[in-house]
Formats: C-alpha cells, structure tokens, sequence
C-alpha cells in the first residue's frame, strides 16, 4: 500500500512558525501583501523587475546554450547579473515583510524550460529546522507561453499539514533513504499521495501564466509544480529562486552579503 498525505506530513507548533503562519492575527496588524500571503500563501507582483536587471541577465544567461540552465544549483555564486536580479532590494524587503527575518538566496534553476517537477511543497527538500522559514520566487523575463508548461499552484494549500522528509524516507529502503537522489526516487509515491489530497479537498489549481517582469512569491508550503509542457521543449523564460530565513540555516554558515546588504550562501564547490 502506498502512503497516504496524512501519513507523509504533519502540523508543526504553531509556535515555531513564521508571524504571519500563527492563527490570531488581525487583519488591522497586517499590510496588504501580508493579508494575501496569510490567505493563500503566495503574491502575485505585476511587472515588478525591472528592465535592466532583466535584460542584463537574460543576455547573459543567452551565452549559454543549455536549455536546463547551469548545471549547479547555486550559478549565483559565478553569475554577478544572476545575484543583481536574485537579490533586487525591492524583492528582498517584499520577503522579508512576509517571512518576518532578512531571508538568504540558496539556490537559483535558470532552465528556459519547465522542470516538469511534479506536485510538492519545498520545504520537505531542506533540514527540519527550516520548517517554512522559507519562500521561492517565480520570475518571468519574457511573455509566457500557456503551453510552455506554467508554474500551477493551489492557493491555501499553505495551511495543509507539511510534508516531512523523515516520514517520507521512512517509507523507502534504507539504501533509498540514505541516496542523495531521495527526493526523486520518493515521487513514486509523493505525487500520488498529494494527487489524491488534491482531489479528496476538491482543490482548485492555479497557472501562473505570467507576462515579462511578473513575479510571484510562494510559501515554502504551498503545493506547486512546473506543468508539462503541451509542447515538449517548449521555451519558458525565466528565473526561480530559492531563499531561507537568515535565522534558520544554521547548515549553511558561510554567507555573504552583496553590495546592498543582501544575503547570499555561499558553498566550496
Ligand atoms: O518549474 C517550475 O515552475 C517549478 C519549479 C519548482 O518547483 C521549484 O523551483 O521549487
Ligand atoms: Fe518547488
């Protein structure tokens, strides 16, 4: 028998929670952005980037002739256009005000195609002292096609139980649960655990079908993938960044901070 949702997750103290996750905040307390991101665990920033950054990237990333992006997870550390944009002080303080602590850029995927990552939240992938200190950040440096396979998304999805990366090992062999490649190997039956939840709920998904500039930052709970592409290889330009709490890596204690004070961890490669 395959694992159900309820077995793969739990629901973390209330306590140990970003601000904005705890029951009992007062629409009067919050901004707007905070109140959208309480409801539905994610914001949605129109035309937000702007155009030098964007273009002073793309242009880079051009060069490049690899449709997956850059082979490692953290090309930022090399790519000064790709920390400009990562690290854009509007977007930082717009986290911040959502996570409630300076949040550090950990990863960046530069592919110009869907991952094709099936149906998870994020947080699962990182050690359980993260526990949703955590967002990632959809950014569209061209028109996107609907074919293209769009980010989807389920809003609320945020305050189901979260999926637990012990409790998922816990249904592999000790072999699989000790590779590296866990979280591939785990899909199997991750995805149709949090399929049937999807349905059992009556969910409503989502696309982000984004213009040039859009932006859209989700909680490191929120069910997500990147769809399959209705066109196989189809081009979708964009960046997606990951960033944790400062606070809450104390796994990645080399860090950095750029020219306007933004955090960046740093690895030995
Ligand atoms: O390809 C996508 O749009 C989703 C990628 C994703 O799941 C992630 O970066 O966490
Ligand atoms: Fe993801």
């Amino acid at each position: 028998m395959k694992p159900t949702f309820a077995e793969l997750s739990d629901q973390p103290a209330v306590a140990s929670l970003p601000p904005l996750d705890r029951p009992s905040l007062r629409d009067d307390e919050l901004s707007l952005l905070q109140r959208e991101w309480r409801d539905n665990g994610l914001v949605i920033l129109p035309r937000f980037l702007p155009d030098d950054l964007m273009s002073a990237y793309a242009k880079r990333r051009a060069k490049l002739d690899m449709p997956g992006g850059w082979n490692t997870p953290t090309p930022y550390m090399e790519i000064a256009e790709l920390r400009a944009l990562a690290l854009y002080p509007p977007l930082m303080t717009c986290m911040r005000e959502l996570i409630g602590e300076p949040m550090m850029l950990h990863l960046c995927l530069t592919g110009w195609v869907s991952t094709e990552r099936n149906w998870h939240q994020d947080d699962y992938l990182n050690p359980p002292h993260v526990n949703t200190w955590y967002a990632a950040v959809w950014m569209a440096l061209d028109e996107i096609h609907p074919d293209s396979g769009p980010f989807e998304y389920i809003a609320g999805s945020h305050r189901w139980p979260l999926l637990r990366g012990d409790k998922v090992r816990s249904f592999m062999s000790p072999a699989e649960a000790d590779s590296p490649h866990w979280p591939k190997t785990s899909e199997e039956f991750v995805v149709p655990a949090l399929e049937a939840e999807i349905h059992r709920r009556g969910a409503v998904v989502q696309k982000f079908v984004a213009r040039r500039g859009d932006t859209l930052i989700w909680h490191g709970r929120l069910l997500h993938r990147g769809s399959r592409p209705n066109v196989p290889g189809m081009m979708r330009k964009a960046v997606i960044c990951h960033y944790s709490g400062i606070g809450h890596r104390q796994d990645m204690p080399s860090r950095r901070q750029d020219q306007n004070g933004q955090w960046y961890a740093v690895f030995n490669q």
